[in-house]
């Protein structure tokens, strides 16, 4: 069980359309696959999709500070010191993304070690999760033509909806064209990468106030510290931080300065093991809770319905868990299907899906 090597091997996949949001757009995964390799010839592997719009990571950085400043601190160690690996890890303040995929690929060695799903050794809940379909930004006719697809095709029913644009009209427009679209049958949210100001944010939501609007996420920057709490005081749903709260220590921060009342949780960003404390933490305070979607590819969505559906408290919401359905391939030698709705838990052992060597020799970038 001792970890031997640790691969960062960048990649790049095309998507089909590209999706855009308040704070960037993505016109192709550039990620990083991470492998942990261990002396029982055990490999585990999770994925590194830098966002940085949001968090400075780039892909080349990714490599980086995995190869130079990561990887030595942690071979040699063995797949159940994790509080060791986090501890090191944790001694660099940031580099979110590429911390995550190091604990999840070793979460992922120790399943394929023991013979043992991931989730069933994080918690066990459930075997699927209710999948949520995140619109980026474009006219209200594609956004209404693109989920009555999601539903159609996939049965999904729940949407989170981009906004944040300038005027606010032109977002405010898309979820109420969404609404009379789609019917009251479906779920929508709204997230604004912190676009608007916070009286940007008031205005759009007292003009959506007869939409059924369940989650309003990051509308305005949570730096914004009183306009921030004025806005969400003056909410009737829960306001989701995301970026705003990464760690357990920020998501404490921004709860009790009341610049937020619930959480999204991303594997993408805090792993297992970081994911399992901000999930005791979620509980603990009564909040709910969003497993959010980083724009992970397939191996990204596995892990996230693994983390998932692993306790009650962040299978009970839908997961944002399609939007690989946008790229134009994807590294895993069987797909992830949703059907009805749900994503159901990869089974195998570990996180439960396999690389294809061939697509990740076609997409690798490394030479
Ligand atoms: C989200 O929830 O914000 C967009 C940027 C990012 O980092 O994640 C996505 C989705
Ligand atoms: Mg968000």
């Amino acid at each position: 069980m001792k970890i031997t090597r640790i691969d960062a091997i960048p990649y790049r996949i095309g998507y089909r359309k590209p999706l855009r949001f308040a704070s960037g757009e993505v016109h192709a995964a550039e990620h990083v696959l991470v492998r942990v390799h261990t002396d029982d010839g055990v490999v585990g592997v999770a994925d590194a999709p830098p966002r940085p719009f949001t968090y400075g990571e780039t892909q080349r950085g990714l490599v980086a500070v995995i190869e130079t400043i990561f990887a030595p601190q942690i071979v040699g160690l063995t797949l159940v010191e994790r509080e060791v690996v986090h501890a090191r890890l944790g001694r660099t303040v940031g580099n979110p993304v590429a911390k995550a995929a190091i604990d999840m690929a070793i979460w992922d060695a120790l399943g394929r070690t023991l013979d043992l799903p991931v989730g069933d050794l994080l918690g066990g809940y459930t075997d699927r999760m209710r999948v949520c379909h995140m619109l980026g930004f474009d006219t209200p006719a594609a956004m209404v033509d693109e989920a009555t697809r999601m539903r159609d095709v996939h049965g999904i029913s729940v949407f989170k909806v981009k906004v944040g644009r300038h005027p606010v009209g032109l977002d405010t427009a898309v979820v109420r064209a969404l609404r009379e679209g789609l019917g009251d049958d479906v779920e929508l949210y709204v997230d604004g990468n912190r676009g608007w100001t916070a009286s940007e944010s008031a205005r759009a939501m007292a003009e959506m106030s007869d939409l059924g609007l369940t989650l309003a996420e990051e509308l305005c920057p949570a730096d914004d510290v009183l306009g921030r709490k004025w806005l969400v005081g003056q909410l009737d749903i829960p306001f989701v931080a995301d970026e705003s709260a990464t760690t357990p220590a920020e998501v404490t921060r921004e709860v009790l300065s009341g610049a937020a009342t619930a959480i999204s949780i991303k594997t993408a960003r805090t792993g297992f093991t970081g994911s399992l404390r901000t999930h005791h933490l979620c509980e603990g305070l009564g909040l709910e809770v969003v497993m959010g979607n980083q724009i992970d590819g397939q191996l990204g969505t596995a892990c996230t319905v693994a983390f998932g559906a692993a306790f009650a408290l962040t299978s009970r919401r839908a997961g944002e868990l399609s939007n690989f359905l946008d790229m134009s391939d994807d590294l895993l030698t069987e797909s992830l299907t949703i059907a009805d709705g749900e994503l159901v838990v990869p089974s195998g052992a570990g996180i439960g899906v396999e690389i294809d060597d061939d697509k990740l020799a076609a997409y690798r970038i490394d030479g």
